[in-house]
């Protein structure tokens, strides 16, 4: 094996040489992470059916992927946090001691690199040599996963400076688990149907996945290393790794606010982070930072720091468009990966939502002629987009700095049809730290007049917490104690209903109006009034200006309904009993202060009409 002279570090020679006498390549290749290498990679992928050249003119230097239909989304049910404790996963993740897995591993490696290249990816999950950035190696033996991680981390040889000649890193190892035999051809999407393991040892900070090529299964740096690895890095280092937007507002004034925001999937984090205000609030503008993760960290003054530790966006494509988000369209127009959306005829893409009508003589996400009247959808309906950051318009200057943005407010917001008011301050950290851990979503849009069943996804990071989510509350509680001066909490919920099932809030540009009431909050400029939940605007208190939104209709968005709350205060016990003997003891007492303050005030908090 040839090593490049630049790589100095022993402990990465040596794990890349016992991975390939295991997995038996028939080469490795050391990724530069020079254009060269990526377009001579994207080319052979062309060659070998993997992609599709997009038309130059409409999708310049641009790809589309057809995945393996049993490949389309993360394996929640294979993925597992390897603890030498089986506590120390908690009930919410699936655990297998860690020399069982590893025996179960070893025999799946062996050999299942036959036929394939070995990459070597040296990335940095965040600005290189930032204080909060961390390096990881991911070894695969798929070329669509060296080109997205092009775009998603910093990759190429640049890393190998900072890793130096005993740097530490995180291993990841990734097959897609499909070995060939001499002489048999390969398929258009390599990956193991049969079998697919993501598996996390948090004492190792190594990953290792086998059978899937999509996605968070596949670029190791995103979900497996810059949450579940990083946030037990973070636990024990005093910091935070969480799955957050970053985004700054610029006041009429030129003032900087940096904010960042936790939501379920499916509640337009990426929207968020790319909002475009009305143009009747004059002079407010929103910059982007980051769209899925943020690690943030106390600096030597003890002002909370945070990076994007990506350096692209992989978004759901499916109803994306220039009315609910031109930023991350302008952002996709060229030198971008797209996966399992639509083909049109003239070689551009297509998903359902991008337009109203939909084109003639697609083909669909199977590769297949799209029949339209099928019911069927063109594009999977987890479709992606793999865009470099630096080309969404509205990237924030600071996006790259290796200091981090200051964070001023943190936002959690789920998907609630009733019960939970469009805004709302919590009276303290620990009251925050309350909410975000019973914060909830709906699942998918229930049938006339039934509510959906609501999923508590704790921090938005149920399935990405690297370990118990009892000791995650409590690290978050901690962390707040050591910050001089921590950022306001905030609940939000675009997505409340009136009695119709129409949505009380028109959401997307306008949630600038919540935003202006947040940061003007941060910086003492706005009033709140205390409800049982915390602070909450009145109608006065938001920016109206040119905006066809009553008083009636506010308050209804607003109401907090003392029933309801009994209900949903009860309801957070679900989730607490699974956690019981690791879970604060403030979170007993913060349920007994918002019952207690229920009953202290009006049965309809928020001057809604009594029933
Ligand atoms: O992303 C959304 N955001 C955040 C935007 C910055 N979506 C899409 C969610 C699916 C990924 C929203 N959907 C938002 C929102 O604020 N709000 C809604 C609900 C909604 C949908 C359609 C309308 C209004 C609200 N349409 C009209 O009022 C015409
Ligand atoms: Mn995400």
């Amino acid at each position: 094996m040839q090593i490049p002279s630049y790589v100095k570090n022993q402990k990465l020679i040596d794990w890349v040489k016992v991975i390939a006498e295991l997995t038996k390549p028939d080469n490795v290749h050391w990724c530069d992470g020079t254009q060269e290498e990526y377009d001579k990679l994207c080319d052979e992928m062309v060659k070998a059916g993997t992609f599709i050249k997009l038309n130059p003119e409409k999708k310049p230097g641009s790809f589309l992927a057809f995945s393996d239909p049993s490949d389309v989304a993360r394996v929640e049910d294979r993925t597992y946090i390897n603890s030498r404790r089986k506590e120390d996963a908690g009930p919410t993740n699936n655990w297998v001691e860690p020399s069982e897995m590893k025996e179960t591993l070893n025999k799946l490696f062996d050999g299942c690199m036959k036929g394939r290249t070995l990459y070597v990816i040296p990335f940095s999950m965040g600005p290189l040599g930032s204080p909060i950035a961390h390096i990881g190696v991911e070894l695969t033996d798929s070329a669509y996963v060296v080109v997205n991680m092009k775009i998603m981390t910093r990759m190429g040889k640049q890393v190998y400076d900072v890793l130096g000649s005993d740097g530490t890193f995180v291993k990841a190892l990734h097959s897609v688990g499909a070995p060939l035999q001499p002489g048999q051809k390969d398929v258009s999407w390599p990956c193991n149907r049969e079998t697919k393991y993501i598996c996390h040892f948090p004492e190792e900070n190594t990953i290792i996945s086998y059978g899937s090529g999509y996605g968070g299964n596949a670029l190791l740096g995103k979900k497996c290393f810059a949450l579940r690895i990083a946030s037990t890095m973070g636990r024990d280092q005093g910091w935070l790794a969480e799955h957050m937007l970053i985004l700054g507002v610029e006041s009429p004034e030129g003032e900087r606010t940096y904010v960042s925001a936790a939501f379920p999937s499916a509640c337009g984090k990426t929207n968020f982070a790319m909002l475009i205000p009305p143009k009747s609030m004059k002079g407010w503008k929103v910059s982007t930072v980051g769209d899925d993760i943020a690690w943030l960290k106390a600096d030597e003054n003890g002002k909370l720091r945070a990076i994007n530790p990506e350096a692209g966006y992989f978004g759901v494509a499916p109803g994306t468009n220039y009315d609910t988000n031109q930023n991350a369209m302008e952002s996709l127009q060229k030198n971008s990966i797209f996966t399992n959306v639509a083909l049109t005829p003239d070689g551009d893409v297509w998903w359902e939502g991008l337009t109203k009508e939909v084109p003639d003589g697609l083909t669909d996400w199977t590769g297949k002629p799209y029949d339209k009247n099928s019911g069927k959808p063109a594009a999977h309906p987890n479709a992606r987009f793999t865009a470099p950051a630096g080309q969404c318009p509205s990237i924030d200057p600071k996006w790259e700095d290796p200091a981090g943005v200051p964070i001023s407010a943190i936002i959690f917001g789920g998907r609630r049809a009733t019960t939970v008011p469009l805004v709302y301050q919590a009276f303290n950290w620990n009251f925050g730290v309350y909410m975000a851990a019973t914060m909830g979503s709906e699942t998918t849009a229930a049938a006339f007049g039934q509510q959906g069943v609501v999923r508590r996804d704790p921090f938005a990071m149920l399935p990405f917490m690297g370990y118990h989510a009892g000791d995650y509350f409590n690290h978050w509680l901690n962390f707040g104690r050591k910050l001089p001066n921590p950022p306001r909490i905030f609940g939000v919920n675009w997505f409340r209903k009136d009695e119709n099932g129409k949505f009380l809030w028109p959401g997307f540009g306008d949630n600038m109006r919540v935003l202006k009431w947040i940061v003007d909050r941060v910086h003492g400029r706005a009033y709140g009034v205390e409800s049982p939940i915390g602070w909450i605007p009145k109608y006065e208190d938001l920016d109206m200006t040119d905006f066809d939104f009553d008083r009636e209709r506010f308050n209804k968005l607003m109401s907090i309904d003392r029933e309801m709350w009994k209900q949903e205060i009860a309801s957070h016990e679900e989730l607490f009993m699974k956690l019981y003997d690791r879970l604060p003891k403030e979170f007993t007492w913060m349920r007994e202060l918002i019952t207690s303050s229920l009953w202290r005030s009006p049965a309809h908090f928020g001057l809604a009409p009594e029933r």
